[in-house]
């Protein structure tokens, strides 16, 4: 297996691209090595310039559900592209993929299309300030909402990834009214409420996906809603990775909670770039046209984005994945475990619906700092050999890992083989 190509296409980009990559947690950087080009993808496959072909487990860091270049999804972009690109102005399509948002997610009466999913968080942040008329937000240690400056503290993702506590060139007045608390641990967020008496609201990954995937324990969701109702603060649910991918209503459909706002993106888009935040009426009604909290975008609700939306949606609510993806996922636990017990590997397996992934520790990982107890050498060994043995795993020890619908028998074959040589190779360090 050689990678020559990705290697000379790292080292061109290297002079105009910033690290040859337009997103960090694309680098290499806690794994070493250079990052791989990608030149196609289709299914569950993913290929190389160099010919080299996986098993996609990154899938786009979550978008890709129902597998690369699905048939139906291709067909409604190929046709909404015969009619223009971008108008500035309304489409039908637009209302459709509202309605389908809305009816999945019962707290939503109205929802707003945007770009990406930072902009939907930073955008439902506002929406809480605006509704409350209180400033501070708390969000928790290790989850990540996108890069805008309000919460980039103690974040997961790119920033964990390289060891990063916070961004630099971020102000500190833009953090003054950010709170940290521990995930799993309502005394902490309890305490910024005995300490303050302007919190707007908390934000969360309802699963947390950022961090690796650490899961809400013992009532942890339904208690921090209930709590934060008695203090009239909001709770703000980024479902940006678990929104139609936990079932089709998202994570809290699942943990029986209902977040005030929630913020989406990635499956919602199909693989284009759409993010979305919405609430219920009162709430919704504080947004510009309709009310005072300005929030736009030339490119919102673009109808290449929309089709590939609705396309992706409906084939996915006609699928209902959601038992495959707890099997499947299943299996790939169990053969973490075997093999890391048959090595003698410490490994935890973390994994809630079609997100899952290992970490490299022998402790039950709940919070950003058990997380953190990872041997991310370890990750870097196992990432290489599953490279090598045909199978695309996101570079970072905190990123999860994501299954589509088209993953097959032979696919999953394919891994449970991978996984084994990984492990030995690991055990041997
Ligand atoms: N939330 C995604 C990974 N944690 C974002 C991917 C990116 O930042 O490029």
């Amino acid at each position: 297996m050689t990678f020559q190509k990705s290697h000379e296409l790292y080292t061109k980009g290297l002079e105009h691209l910033v690290g040859a990559v337009n997103s960090p947690v694309r680098a290499f950087a806690s794994v070493g090595g250079n990052p791989l080009f990608i030149k196609k993808a289709k299914g569950t496959k993913i290929y190389d310039v160099d010919d080299n072909a996986y098993i996609d487990l990154v899938l786009s860091y979550g978008p890709m559900i129902l597998g690369h270049r699905h048939k139906k999804v291709q067909k409604a972009i190929t046709k909404a592209l015969k009619n223009g690109y971008s108008f500035g102005a309304s489409t039908k399509n637009e209302i459709k993929l509202a309605k389908i948002v809305c009816d999945a997610f019962p707290g939503m009466d109205k929802v707003r299309f945007v770009n990406s999913g930072t902009e939907a968080v930073l955008s439902g942040i506002r929406l809480a300030r605006a509704f409350t008329g209180k400033d501070k937000i708390i969000k928790f240690s290790g989850c990540y909402h996108g890069h805008q400056d309000a919460l980039l503290v103690a974040a997961g993702s790119g920033l964990a990834t390289l060891s990063l506590p916070g961004s630099k060139g971020v102000p500190e007045g833009a953090v003054k009214n950010t709170l940290i608390a521990n995930y799993n641990d309502l005394d902490s967020v309890k305490a910024h409420f005995e300490a303050h008496n302007d919190i707007a609201g908390v934000i969360l990954e309802p699963i947390a996906g950022n961090m690796g995937v650490v899961i809400p324990e013992n009532n942890f969701l339904i208690d921090l809603k209930e709590y934060l109702t008695s203090k009239g603060a909001l709770l703000i649910a980024d479902e940006v990775m678990t929104g139609f991918r936990s079932t089709f209503g998202g994570a809290q459909e699942l943990l029986g909670v209902e977040a005030d706002i929630t913020c989406l993106g990635k499956v919602i888009g199909g693989g284009f770039p759409v993010g979305a935040y919405g609430a219920r009426n009162e709430i919704m009604e504080m947004v510009a046209p309709l009310g005072g909290m300005y929030q736009a975008g030339t490119l919102s609700g673009n109808p290449i984005a929309m089709a590939g939306g609705i396309a992706t949606l409906t084939e996915l609510k006609k699928q209902n994945p959601y038992e495959k993806f707890n099997e499947v996922a299943q299996t790939i636990e169990s053969l973490l475990l075997e093999a890391a017990k048959k090595y003698n590997v410490d490994l935890t397996v973390s994994r809630f619906g079609s997100m899952m992934n290992p970490f490299f520790t022998d402790k039950n990982v709940t919070n950003f700092q058990e997380a953190q107890s990872s041997d991310t050498k370890k990750f870097a060994v196992f990432f290489w050999e599953m490279i090598r043995n045909g199978v695309f795993l996101p570079p970072s020890q905190f990123e999860a890992w994501f299954l589509s619908s088209a993953i097959s028998t032979k696919d999953i074959k394919k891994i449970a083989k991978a996984i084994d040589k990984s492990m030995r190779v690991v055990s041997e360090m």
